[in-house]
């Protein structure tokens, strides 16, 4: 069996090393052009050339949670995508979600504020039931957050583009489900994949239905976010700030006014960073299961584009 890597900005040595390890007696190789037609790909935002000259793939594991780079892509559709599922990823976007909800809800950052000037005032806590925190997604990594979330005491609320039970969750779903989900929001959280429909999804229009006072937390897709309408509603008070790890353009532009703005919290695209031992571990079990013409979990449906 053979495996090509093909993955951008990730330092390809180690992850060869431990996938000889994980994968003893197979051939594991970094892509290069000209490369031997491999079974099977471990990718990261590759290029198209890549998928020109491996048509035979069987599968294409991403080592990422979301795909949307791949589905820009011509690929066979023989070729079955997998994207990881979890593999450590839900409990760092949960770690990241709590940190912001908490630190936003607690006025951490007026106390680091004050620790400057050295004064010693304590500030009211609002009622934890008047802080609905709204979570949009309601898959693998979307449950783990909510589950986070209520384990804080927060009313928690889900919203996902079908029909979904969720224990502890008040789940609306669909276009219609969506406005009455926003209204009853009050922190927003998105875990949200990329695709046609989620682009620009947050915007003037739909920003403002949250209760005032909201609260943006995207650790999704910058794309689904209109940066110049909630620098708007953030500037006339609607939303009283965010936390942004993802953006239109990455990495941020050092002139782009989020960057400086005293209601935004910018991290540079960590909430939930791969890793290696992790998904090499998932991703040996399922290349098992495609051998053994399993359902593989965390397939894509290319269709829907997650
Ligand atoms: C991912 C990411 O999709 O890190 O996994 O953005």
């Amino acid at each position: 069996m053979r495996i090509t890597f093909c993955c951008a900005q990730t330092q390809a040595e180690p992850w060869l090393m431990d996938l000889r390890a994980a994968l003893p007696g197979v051939d594991v190789s970094l892509w290069q052009p000209g490369a031997p037609p491999a079974d099977y790909a471990i990718v990261w935002a590759p290029p198209q050339a890549f998928f020109d000259e491996q048509p035979q793939l069987k599968a294409a594991f991403n080592i990422g949670a979301g795909v949307d780079a791949l589905l820009r892509l011509n690929i066979a559709p023989t070729t079955q995508l997998v994207r990881l599922d979890d593999a450590g990823m839900a409990v760092q976007m949960a770690e990241y979600v709590c940190h912001a909800l908490i630190r936003h809800y607690r006025q951490f950052a007026d106390y680091e504020t004050q620790q400057h000037s050295s004064t010693w005032s304590q500030r009211a806590i609002p009622l934890r039931s008047q802080m609905p925190v709204g979570i949009m997604g309601l898959g693998v990594l979307g449950q783990r957050v909510a589950r986070a979330v209520a384990q804080f005491d927060f009313p928690v609320n889900g919203w996902s583009r079908s029909a979904k039970q969720v224990d502890g969750v008040r789940c609306f779903h669909g276009e219609q489900g969506f406005s009455d989900f926003l209204a009853a929001s009050k922190v927003l959280v998105s875990v949200l994949p990329s695709t046609p429909q989620t682009r620009d999804l947050l915007n003037r229009r739909t920003l403002s239905q949250l209760k005032k006072g909201g609260y943006l937390i995207n650790v999704a897709r910058g794309v689904q976010v209109v940066e110049d309408d909630l620098l708007l509603l953030l500037n006339e008070g609607h939303l009283a700030g965010a936390a942004l790890d993802v953006f239109r353009t990455e990495p941020l532009p050092s002139a782009h006014p989020l960057w400086s703005h005293p209601k935004v919290t910018v991290t540079p695209h960590i909430a939930a960073l791969t890793l290696r031992q992790e998904s090499i571990a998932q991703i040996a079990a399922k290349i098992a299961d495609v051998e053994a013409g399993k359902a593989v979990a965390g397939t894509v449906d290319r269709q829907r584009g997650y």
